[in-house]
């Protein structure tokens, strides 16, 4: 188990690096977008999982800094591969915590322009439980994320509740539906259904349906039959290090 002062000390140290997960379009192949996935390097017990240490992170305080960090790390990267010609935006996730913060949009504000990376190119990944926790708070946040630019994705979609009442109110930009409804969709015909109606659902508001855990190609044809704009999986790419994510996107761009 990690402690508290463990885990300060690994954020003053910059053991807290993050991967990148490719995020394809369907129709093309390409991948345009990036998510970013915060794992520890720990000097002694190799690299660390977030469910390790993100709770620990939420219930103490840490998980301000820990976000400001992935994305001081992550809008460096931006700026970078922008700079070599690659036409990317990146994902980040955001806790309920952060969504609560009501300094959250002015530090995005500023880390933008430190990396000098246009705030289109940022796509910040909010889940449900989060929209649930205080909508007026979480909602006077978004808002705020929303007027600076950025991208709005509300992650694990169809795993919470009440997800027909934000979608009415919530200015975002996609839906990522939930691996465990694209994992099933090829076995179960009910999944398919889900799949495939929420697919429909999200064009019928304007906005990308994304699906998640796209394991192998029978998922990612069926997917392609419906219509769904992303897809997200092992079967193109684990999570990687920045460097061996430039080399995939050299031989699979
Ligand atoms: O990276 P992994 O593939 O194990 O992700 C596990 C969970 O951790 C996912 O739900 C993901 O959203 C969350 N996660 C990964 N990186 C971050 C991060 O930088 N911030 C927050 N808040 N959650 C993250
Ligand atoms: O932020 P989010 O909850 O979407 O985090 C993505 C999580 O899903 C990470 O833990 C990532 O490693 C994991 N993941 C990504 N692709 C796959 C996949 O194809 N299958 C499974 N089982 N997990 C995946
Ligand atoms: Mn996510
Ligand atoms: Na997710």
């Amino acid at each position: 188990l990690q402690t508290l002062e463990a885990l300060r000390d690994a954020l003053a140290r910059g053991e807290l690096v993050c991967h990148f997960q490719p995020k394809v379009t369907v129709a093309d192949g390409a991948t345009r977008s990036v998510e970013a996935l915060v794992r520890w390097q720990h000097p002694t017990r190799g690299l660390l999982a977030p469910d390790t240490f993100l709770p620990l992170a939420e219930q103490t305080g840490l998980m301000r800094p820990l976000t400001l960090a992935v994305l001081d790390q992550t809008l460096r990267r931006l700026r970078a591969w922008r700079a070599q010609g690659r036409d990317l935006t990146v994902a980040v996730n955001l806790s309920v915590t952060n969504l609560l913060d009501t300094d959250l949009p002015g530090d995005v504000d500023r880390l933008l322009r430190t990396h000098d990376v246009p705030a289109a190119a940022l796509v910040l990944e909010i889940t449900e439980s989060v929209l649930m926790a205080d909508s007026r708070r979480a909602g006077s946040v978004v808002a705020a994320l929303r007027a600076l630019g950025v991208g709005l994705s509300i992650d694990d979609y169809g795993t919470g509740y009440s997800s027909l009442s934000y979608l009415q109110d919530l200015p975002v930009d996609e839906l990522k539906l939930d691996r465990t409804f694209v994992a099933r969709c090829t076995a179960d015909p009910r999944s398919a259904a889900i799949v495939r109606s929420t697919v429909d659902l999200a064009h019928s508001l304007g906005l990308r349906l994304v699906a998640e855990g796209v394991e192998d190609t029978a998922t990612l044809e069926r997917l392609r039959a419906y219509g769904c704009d992303v897809a997200q999986g092992f079967l193109h790419s684990r999570p990687l290090p920045a460097d061996e994510l430039e080399r995939w996107l050299d031989t699979h761009g």
